[in-house]
């Protein structure tokens, strides 16, 4: 059965429309639905597993077959054990296995995302309203960490320029800045005092034509099933062409602001890491190249691809910009 999710979106609250108990789940209910994802379709074969215990293997969650997905350089996807402990996500620890470990006590629901700066639709959206009217696809991409390791990930997600217009921008509106909750409670990483791991929130930006740009997606899920609390539930980014850090997890403030809005790596080490991040073999990071990666998985190291490999969909958008300066 394939379920479209449609209905009047941000006008009317899927709240006010919808009982309670049937609007949590809404995430579960979204899971049953297949969407194509033009050049990038995993096909799923959707089948009636919901009863079935959490499956370890990458055959069969959720009753799709992820066995020969592949994203369209023809690299398989990483096994769903790899992608949900290898991470980073320093609200929850500064080791890859943290935030598996780590993050049991996040409560990803119920969701708010305030909605700020130049728009025609600010507000406080229970994650519900914020996606609805909208379709979820699958997506196989690489995500690519500027520690020079990278997966291939069958992501799910809502392209955010769709999102984005539902909210309608104004003309001052020329990047987007996304925050990252604060929740000390639940996430340890936040708990160190005197030196803390990062200054929180953790903070992430796009200009707005990289925000509009059709690859990039709101995610949701990964694999078929909605986000582990360690990969950014229950709503993160995710730009391909670019570095890990640039793709902000457990997202809670969305703003369409006029300037170049700060992002937190930058402001933490500003030499090391810029506001673009784009994937990019030449630019070396100053303490190590980047010109050859580590696919998780795999025992050799392979050459960087300019933009991650998406050059085709993105370059035009710095076309004529000094990619060593921007970096
Ligand atoms: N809030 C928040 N978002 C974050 C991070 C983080 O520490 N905190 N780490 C980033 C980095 S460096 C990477 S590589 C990716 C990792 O995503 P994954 O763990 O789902 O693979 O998340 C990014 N998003
Ligand atoms: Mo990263």
């Amino acid at each position: 059965m394939l379920i479209r999710v449609k209905n009047a979106g941000l006008d009317i609250p899927s709240s006010e429309i919808t009982p309670e108990g049937t609007y949590l789940n809404r995430r579960k209910f979204i899971a049953a639905a297949g969407a194509i994802a033009g050049g990038h379709l995993v096909a799923p074969a959707l089948g009636g597993n919901a009863g079935k215990a959490f499956a370890r293997s990458r055959e069969e969650l959720n009753g799709q077959d992820f066995s020969d997905a592949r994203d369209e350089l023809g690299a398989e996807v990483n096994d769903y054990e790899d992608i949900t402990t290898y991470n980073n996500f320093y609200e929850f620890g500064v080791d890859k296995r943290d935030p598996s470990r780590n993050s049991g006590d996040f409560k990803p629901e119920p969701w708010t995302v305030e909605v700020n700066g130049h728009c025609a639709k600010p507000g406080t959206y229970a994650l519900e309203d914020l996606l609805a009217g909208h379709t979820e696809e699958d997506r196989i991409y690489r995500l690519r960490c500027v520690e020079a390791w990278s997966m291939v990930i069958p992501w799910r997600g809502i392209p955010l320029a769709d999102v984005i217009s539902r909210l309608e921008p104004t003309g001052s509106a020329n990047y987007v800045q996304f925050k990252t909750i604060i929740r000390p409670e639940e996430m340890p990483g936040q708990r160190r005092r005197v030196i803390p791991i990062l200054p929180w929130p953790y903070l992430e930006g796009l200009r707005m034509d990289e925000a509009m740009n059709p690859l990039t997606l709101l995610v949701t899920g990964l694999y078929g099933r909605s986000l582990l609390n360690q990969n950014g539930a229950p709503l993160r980014l995710m730009a391909p062409w670019k570095y890990g850090f640039k793709n902000v997890k457990s997202i809670v403030e969305i703003s369409f602001v006029e300037d170049m809005p700060r992002n937190t790596w930058h402001v933490q080490t500003p030499h090391e890491y810029g506001f673009y991040a784009n994937v990019n073999p030449e630019v070396d990071h100053p303490r190590w190249s980047q010109a050859r990666e580590r696919r998780i998985g795999k025992l050799l190291r392979q050459p960087t691809l300019m933009f991650n490999g998406y050059g085709d969909q993105v370059e035009h958008m710095y076309a004529g910009m000094d990619l060593a300066r921007w970096y």
